[in-house]
């Protein structure tokens, strides 16, 4: 017979929001050419509002950029975070697992760090919204997840110990608007200066086929 960690719970959906990202500050000029790593960087996954997600998130695996030694890092226990040093950008996977009872799929994540600063005191702030969505859960995760309450929003304003907020999501979203637009303007120029250059080439064509025809 099936037992609560097999059979599903059909026609039910639950989401439970996360928020996953990094934070970086610049390393001091005599380290940074020590080694030349630019950044002190931690990159973390957590509950909305700081929500304890330990409840149903098992562990966190990241899988950082090869370059790093032991490049899989697991974490068993909240904070789920990682910190590091080093530069550049590249990709980072990260892997929730949930407890083991619960019979459900790891889910998988990813975030892009960039170790190049654009805020004035060089700190980088990045950080993604996900909502791991559990349909026809098993009976256990269903347990699990409704006996705890979630809170779905982020809070209004950045804080020290809360650099993910809806302030923080507003700022990025005008960040990206705004690199956009001049995208939009770079591609605009490229195009006049396409345009002006096929318009050369069609006349020095049409005036070689005069010559030629002469
Ligand atoms: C880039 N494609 O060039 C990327 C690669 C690799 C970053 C970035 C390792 C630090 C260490 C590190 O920061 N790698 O030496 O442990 O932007």
């Amino acid at each position: 017979m099936a037992t609560p960690n097999q059979r599903r719970t059909k026609g039910v959906t639950i989401v439970r929001p996360i928020v996953y990202g990094n934070i970086a500050t610049p390393l001091p000029p005599r380290k940074t050419q020590e080694t030349d790593h630019t950044h002190k960087w931690t990159v973390s996954v957590r509950g909305v509002n700081g929500e304890d997600i330990s409840y149903y998130v098992k562990k966190v695996v990241f899988k950082l950029h090869e370059t790093y030694q032991n490049p899989m890092r697991t974490i068993e226990q909240p904070p789920f975070e990682i910190s590091e040093t080093g530069w550049g950008e590249f990709e980072l996977a990260i892997k929730l697992h949930f407890v083991p009872e619960s019979n459900e799929k790891p889910v998988p994540l990813y975030h892009n760090l960039r170790l190049h600063p654009y805020e004035e005191d060089g700190t980088i702030l990045s950080a993604n919204k996900n909502k791991p969505v559990f349909t026809d859960p098993t009976e256990a995760m269903y347990q699990i997840l409704t006996q705890h309450n979630s809170s779905s929003t982020l809070p209004p304003k950045t804080a020290p110990n809360q650099p993910y907020s809806l302030q923080a999501e507003q700022e990025e979203l005008k960040l990206i608007e705004q690199t956009y637009r001049k995208v939009q303007e770079q591609l605009r120029q490229y195009k006049e200066r396409m345009d002006a250059a096929t318009n050369e080439l069609q006349q020095v064509k049409s005036e070689l086929e005069r010559l030629r025809a002469k």
